[in-house]
């Protein structure tokens, strides 16, 4: 999908969705695949999927769709069919497992849910073959007027090797970037145990933790590399839930000498704060320069109803010694690395105070803000939440990226959470420049007044002077986001 939200501009951020080499890499070997991931072209979205679908002429087209995505890919799917219309359309990811609903009503043939590889492979060699699929576990499909779901597909063993590499040489668009370097996203685990009320993981795969053998990863990491990336991102759901593989993974990666490529992983506070002392040092030396922390929130009240305590909590002497956040984050400065800092403001309790609270945390203390607004997705534990509590304000998917509101609190109406969210984070966005300039000062020199002119998209030279209201500025803001949203 070409949709992207306010923390990935597609000026200076365009990274890999992980999924698609994936599921390539692990089809038959006789078919042809040809993976476009769409933020690469972001402004010629039809003609690029007009050209494709001329020049490649394809029997089964996938798309990997989340729930801010999904009026994009009904509008894609449209178009597709109209190019070739007895192509079978198959739907995956987030969105289509878990409202497989909404993809009924569109034109599409096959729906995978939950982890695909297998599915997909499965489902291939069916077609192909003009064999039934009513044995392919994890796939749904339209029969007559009905459609059938076949019983789902247990998670993967990933220790068992039966899932391959990804498959890099069928990329057909290029320009994967972060501030100015190549990156792509590698996996070397997949799941999380814990239960975040508003994350998608859990009714996704249930709650489990599976890893790859390190010699995959190393080899995962060489194909990036010697496919031009000089960053890594780790896509894993949860890295940091074995501390101990972890660090025996940074101490592979320096092993092999692949330290000099830059990392970017995420991870929980508790289990940086808790064992950064032997972590922390070694995830520098193993080239890690990003870490996404999931803070969510500092004050208890929120963590509770995000569900988010447990994984923020610092453990000392056997006890719970608190809010493990600024812990985290010292570890990490004092090891040279950068926090990115994902923080959820707007949930039902917070006030004009609480959210300014969080927003002043994150001006002192983290290095590039990711503050988000609780998002109902389907059938997330949050969103019964939000719904019970009738404070649902926007039922348009598109706008389910994190940084639109969609949710009031029972203070505060959900526009004016979203305008104190976006005031602050743009100059707290501006404090990484001078790191940036020195890591990739070209970047910054050529592409940078970009990257700031899109953080500071909707401003004039009426508002730098003073003569015009922020609000004025957010709404112009508002409406380049709506126009931006029209894809296709
Ligand atoms: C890494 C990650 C990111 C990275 C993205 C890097 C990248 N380009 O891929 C970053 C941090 C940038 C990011 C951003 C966002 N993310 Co994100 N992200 C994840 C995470 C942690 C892992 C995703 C991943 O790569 N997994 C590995 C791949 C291999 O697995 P997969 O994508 O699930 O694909 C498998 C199946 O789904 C299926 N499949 C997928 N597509 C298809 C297609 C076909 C045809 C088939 C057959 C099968 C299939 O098969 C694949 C292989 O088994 C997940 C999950 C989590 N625990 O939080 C969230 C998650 C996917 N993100 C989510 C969201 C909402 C976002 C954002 C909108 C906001 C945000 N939370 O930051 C932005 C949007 C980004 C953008 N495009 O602008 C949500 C999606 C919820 C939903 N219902 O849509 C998730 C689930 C987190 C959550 N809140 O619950 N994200
Ligand atoms: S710790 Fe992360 S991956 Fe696990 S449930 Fe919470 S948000 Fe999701």
């Amino acid at each position: 999908m070409p949709d992207s939200f306010e923390h990935m501009p597609p000026v200076g951020i365009r990274m890999p969705n992980g999924a698609l080499t994936s599921l390539a890499g692990n089809v038959d070997p006789e078919h042809r695949v040809a993976v476009a991931d769409l933020i690469l072209v972001q402004r010629r979205v039809r003609e690029t999927v007009t050209h494709l679908v001329r020049e490649l002429d394809p029997e089964v087209v996938g798309l990997s769709i989340m729930t801010f995505q999904r009026r994009t890919a009904a509008r894609l799917i449209k178009l597709i069919r109209t190019l070739r219309p007895g192509v079978k359309i198959v739907v995956g990811g987030y969105d289509p497992s878990l409202a497989p609903e909404a993809y009924e009503e569109m034109d599409v043939d096959y729906l995978v849910r939950g982890e695909g590889e297998v599915t997909f492979r499965e489902l291939l060699r069916a077609v192909a073959q003009g064999a039934g699929v009513e044995q392919v576990c994890g796939l749904s499909y339209r029969s007559r007027d009905t459609w059938i779901h076949n019983p789902a597909r247990p998670p993967h063993r990933l220790e068992d090797s039966e899932i391959r590499l990804p498959n890099r040489d069928s990329r057909v668009l290029k320009g994967y970037t972060l501030l100015g370097r190549q990156i792509d996203v590698i996996e070397t685990s997949r799941g999380c145990t814990y239960d975040c009320s508003f994350c998608s993981i859990i009714e996704m795969r249930g709650r489990n933790f599976h890893t790859y053998s390190f010699d995959r990863v190393l080899a995962d990491i060489r194909d990036a590399r010697d496919h031009g990336a000089r960053t890594i991102f780790l896509v894993d759901d949860n890295i940091t839930l074995n501390v101990r593989r972890f660090e025996a993974l940074c101490e592979a990666i320096i092993g092999a000498g692949l330290q000099k490529l830059d990392y970017f992983v995420q991870a929980m506070t508790s289990a940086i704060a808790n064992h950064g002392e032997t972590l922390a040092p070694l995830m520098r030396q193993a080239g890690f320069r990003y870490v996404f922390l999931g803070i969510e929130n500092i004050l208890q009240g929120d963590l509770e109803f995000l569900r988010a305590s447990a994984k923020n909590t610092e453990r000392a002497n056997g006890q719970n010694a608190g809010n493990a956040t600024l812990k985290a984050i010292d570890y990490l400065h004092r090891n040279q690395m950068y926090v990115v800092g994902g923080l959820i403001v707007g949930s039902p309790g917070d006030t004009r105070e609480s959210i300014e609270a969080n927003l002043e945390f994150a001006r002192r203390y983290v290095d590039w803000p990711y503050i988000q607004h609780p998002t109902p997705y389907p059938r997330t534990p949050m969103t019964k939440e939000f719904r019970d509590q009738g404070l649902i304000m926007n039922e348009r998917l598109e706008e389910y990226d994190g940084t639109t509101a969609v949710v009031r609190t029972e203070h505060l109406p959900a526009e004016e959470v979203e305008f104190m969210r976006w005031k602050a984070e743009r100059w707290m966005k501006l404090n990484h420049v001078p790191a940036a300039l020195k890591h990739d000062p070209g970047f910054v020199v050529f592409r940078g007044w970009k990257m700031l002119a899109h953080t500071f998209r909707g401003s004039s030279i009426r508002s730098a002077l003073g003569l015009e209201s922020e609000k004025k500025v957010f709404e112009r803001y508002r409406a380049i986001r709506r126009a931006e949203r029209d894809y296709v």
